[in-house]
């Protein structure tokens, strides 16, 4: 099959897709798209040009957990749990991370210390479900020996977190235990630190001073760390 993926290096949607790609080892090409400036013809393939999108011998598909389910069916690659049960669990968190992910993006475009307050207090309860919900019943799918899609899902997420620690905390002082563990085991994996490119961390704060110029986040941050 004849599969080209359209990506964005800074994009946490395309970066699961990024990490499925190379665990499953899936042929494609990838076309960097410029979000800044994408082409006309992104809507053809992703109704509302959002990035990752693909086409598979000339089919348009597009969102994140729809391209990750299809590659992970492509190669029968197992990183769902097979009992429809677990599936719809491990779907319905997936779907949870989103909200995850949107919350972080809030604590960064946050314009003050009150708004960063009220999205970090959101980001830390999204996260929280996870805590007191599959990670401590240990369902199947969430932080086991594989890399499973929920893992996939939350490891662009815990990426930009760890990128972001020593400027700004978004890690509440206790508690997220076993959260943060498996961010921790997740960002070790090489196939997680090698979905991005060598220079993302400087990368991802250059963006973020930009795109949130003058918010709580862009002024503590310090873009020459690395
Ligand atoms: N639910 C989508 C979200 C994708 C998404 O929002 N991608 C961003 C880039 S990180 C995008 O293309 N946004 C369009 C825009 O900036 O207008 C997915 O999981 O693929």
């Amino acid at each position: 099959m004849d599969i080209e993926l359209f990506v964005n290096d800074l994009c946490p949607y395309c970066q699961r897709v990024v990490i499925t790609a190379r665990h499953l080892n899936i042929a494609h090409r990838a076309t960097p798209i410029n979000l800044a400036s994408r082409p006309a013809w992104l809507s053809e393939v992703s109704p509302q040009s959002t990035v990752p999108a693909l086409r598979a011998d000339g089919v348009a598909i597009f969102d994140s957990s729809v391209i990750n389910e299809l590659f992970n069916d492509l190669a029968q690659g197992g990183m769902l749990p097979a009992d429809p049960v677990d599936k719809g669990v491990c779907r319905a968190w997936i779907n949870h991370s989103g909200q995850c992910q949107s919350l972080f993006t809030q604590c960064c475009l946050a314009q003050d210390a009150a708004a960063f307050e009220i999205a970090r207090k959101g980001l830390i309860d999204t996260l929280n479900a996870f805590e007191q919900g599959p990670l401590q019943r240990g369902a199947r799918g969430f932080d086991g020996a594989d890399l499973s899609l929920v893992d996939v899902a939350m490891a662009p997420l815990f990426t930009r977190i760890a990128h972001l620690e020593g400027q700004v905390t978004l890690w509440p002082e206790t508690g997220l235990e076993r959260v943060r563990a498996w961010s921790d085991r997740l960002r070790e994996k090489a196939v997680v630190r090698e979905s991005v490119p060598e220079k993302f961390a400087p990368m991802f704060r250059m963006f973020l001073k930009n795109r949130a110029a003058g918010g709580h986040v862009a002024t503590r941050m310090n873009v020459g760390a690395d």
